[in-house]
């Protein structure tokens, strides 16, 4: 075994909005990898657009930075829940990572997750303390609590010496203790140069992990990963050992390494380094890609499996066809094909229906942003209510399980509390402190946790944050009923008129507005009874000759309530679907008919 003294491999970890994106920023802007005077923005590194609308990172991204001659190739990550199958994919690359925790929030639920798969891969670990120029900072208190962390994560005596750092990533300094004045990042850099050790390089022929997929409409696909052993140049004969142990010839076309936001030609790179190679056509992540004299597959990405599922189908609405641009089970099945190479933690299985299929992610989100972007790409199809997906271990039908932390003010805590004892969650611990606010944490099956963030936004009035952890397999615990109450249906195809939306407010509340096309059986409100309940919004009103008062001519209507689209999965019943397309999402019953729907109901109804 070798090292590479000029090259240091880092991924930063933490929970959602600790900073990571804004501290690769710093990074890049303080290393001199773009040109004087160049606009280059913040959170540089979400380059994606959904990224940059929900303000948070989806996918992992490599770059890379010089320091005093060392090159550091940094992978920023995900920190929401949905998406910790990224931190799986990528963590593998990386031989130190920076852990950041906010200096008011301290290590929340994603903190935890990450740090035990960064020890278990034996990463040198740089805790970096976030956002110190916040005059509400509690540092002593979050480095206590950080310790308390490492003391039940860590493997080994050696893992409990971390080091620490302070930092503010937007203000671009970092300092190694919170008495010192703070100046630049470069202490951020020395640090990852003395404490996160040089990549081991094996010595032998090319070996290197494909970790991640790029397309490039000229280079074609781009395998992007770690060379483990050896070298690799331009027009090198290589093979890449599938999943099943398949092996498959190639030559490399061209070598890339990473500088910045761009990547580089280079002549050869070699073993430690984190590369892009093009001209293999059809590797997968997770293949090993390796000199045809010696080929040995390296071991795979162990990704978790997902908890939630949902269907997603050819759009059956009377108006398919009208506003997306592909929308035929080819082609949906095609897209969806597409999305695995990349989204290691969806799974996509036929149903009994040929024009419908399962979809299976880490969470709700993962599923949302897999909808909205293909819905911006031109997709029009329809999906189900999320569901938590069960197991029979053992001859035993078993639900996933996780733990909900919320933090939010005392005055909440009845509530809240109220709410989730409907949604079979226990609570198992309580702190509150002197100045109103308090952290519980539940016990809850993910089944319960579906839905419930609309109804904690609402019931907190926006003054909490909650989190969650998947923690493993249990038991199941039972139905829950659905508190929901019925909707309004359309009872008639046509187009929404003031009249009959002010006939629709009187039985609850309505989601669309004047001079919506809508069909029967589209939902378009909601009610505060049991029951569905049909109405005619397209209903004009009886004409006379005579205007009885003037009031008629200005009815005033409540302001529609509007969804987002992660909203509407999360309001729906099993007995209806979200039909999503590049113009509109809508709510609709699976059966259309009020007919259909009463002799279902009829059918379902246990005989006595
Ligand atoms: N005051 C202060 N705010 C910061 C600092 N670093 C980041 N922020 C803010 O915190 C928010 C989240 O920052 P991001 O860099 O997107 O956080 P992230 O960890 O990349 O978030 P995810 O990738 O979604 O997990 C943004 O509004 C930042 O401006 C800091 O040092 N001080
Ligand atoms: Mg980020």
């Amino acid at each position: 075994m070798d090292y590479r003294s000029d090259i240091r491999n880092i991924a930063i970890v933490a929970h959602v909005d600790h900073g990571k994106t804004t501290l690769v920023d710093a990074m890049l802007k303080q290393s001199r990898v773009f040109r004087e005077n160049q606009e280059v923005g913040e959170l540089i590194m979400d380059s994606n657009p959904l990224e940059r609308e929900k303000g948070i990172t989806i996918m992992a991204k490599n770059t890379a930075v010089v320091y005093r001659g060392v090159k550091i190739n940094i992978i920023d990550t995900p920190g929401h829940a949905d998406f910790s199958g990224e931190v799986e994919r990528v963590i593998s690359m990386a031989d130190g990572c920076l852990l950041l925790v906010d200096s008011i929030e301290g290590p929340m639920p994603q903190t935890r997750f990450v740090l035990r798969h960064a020890l278990q891969g034996g990463l040198k670990i740089i805790v970096v303390i976030n956002k110190v120029d916040r005059p509400d900072s509690r540092i002593p208190e979050i480095i206590r609590l950080t310790q308390d962390l490492f003391l039940e994560l860590a493997t080994s005596a050696e893992q409990l010496e971390f080091e620490v750092l302070y930092a503010s990533a937007r203000e671009g300094y970092a300092v190694s203790s919170p008495d010192i004045e703070g100046g630049d990042i470069s202490p951020l850099f020395q640090c990852i140069l003395d404490k996160v050790p040089p990549p081991q390089v094996a010595i032998g022929p090319f070996q290197m992990m494909v970790s991640n997929l790029d397309y490039d409409s000229h280079k074609g696909r781009i395998a992007i990963g770690r060379i483990w052993r050896g070298a690799v140049a331009p027009r090198d004969p290589v093979v890449s050992i599938g999943a099943d142990g398949s092996v498959s010839n190639y030559q490399v076309g061209e070598v890339l390494t990473y500088l910045g936001l761009k990547r580089l030609n280079a002549a050869s790179a070699a073993a430690g380094d984190i590369v892009a190679v093009t001209g293999l056509e059809k590797v997968k992540i997770g293949d090993t890609i390796s000199s045809p004299e010696q080929p040995e597959a390296l071991p795979r990405i162990e990704i978790g499996e997902p908890t939630v599922e949902m269907t997603l189908g050819v759009n059956t609405s009377p108006f398919s066809g009208r506003e997306g641009r592909f929308g035929t089970t080819r082609q949906l099945r095609e897209r969806l094909n597409r999305e695995l190479e990349t989204n290691l933690s969806l799974r996509v299985q036929d149903t009994d229906r040929a024009d419908t299929f399962l979809l299976k992610g880490r969470g709700e989100l993962h599923l949302a942003v897999l909808i909205e972007t293909m819905r911006r790409e031109g997709y029009e199809f329809e999906v189900s209510k999320p569901e938590a997906i069960t197991r029979v271990i053992d001859g035993q039908l078993m639900e996933p399980v996780e733990m909900l932390t919320i933090d939010t003010r005392e005055e909440y805590i009845g509530v809240l509390t109220e709410m989730l004892s409907h949604r079979q969650a226990q609570l198992t611990n309580m702190r509150s402190d002197a100045g109103g606010s308090v952290r519980l944490e539940f016990r809850i099956t993910t089944k319960g946790l579906l839905g419930f963030r609309g109804a904690f936004l609402t019931a907190t009035r926006g003054e909490g944050i909650m989190n969650t952890l998947y923690l493993g397999y249990e038991p199941w615990q039972g139905e829950i009923i659905s508190t929901r109450s019925g909707v309004l249906v359309a009872s008639e195809q046509g187009t929404a008129i003031t009249y009959g939306l002010n006939n629709a407010q009187g039985r609850g509340l309505t989601f669309i507005e004047p001079g919506t096309p809508v069909y029967e059986g589209m939902i378009v409100g909601l009610n505060s009874r049991q029951q569905d309940i049909p109405v005619n919004v397209c209903k004009e009103k009886k004409k006379t000759n005579v205007r009885s008062s003037t009031s008629d001519i200005a009815v005033k209507l409540v302001p529609a309530v509007k969804m987002s689209l992660e909203e509407t999965l999360d309001f729906i019943n099993a007995d209806e679907l979200v039909e999503v397309t590049p113009r509109n999402i809508r709510l609709r019953k699976k059966l259309l008919t009020y007919s259909q729907r009463l002799r279902h109901a009829r059918a379902e109804r246990p005989v006595t």
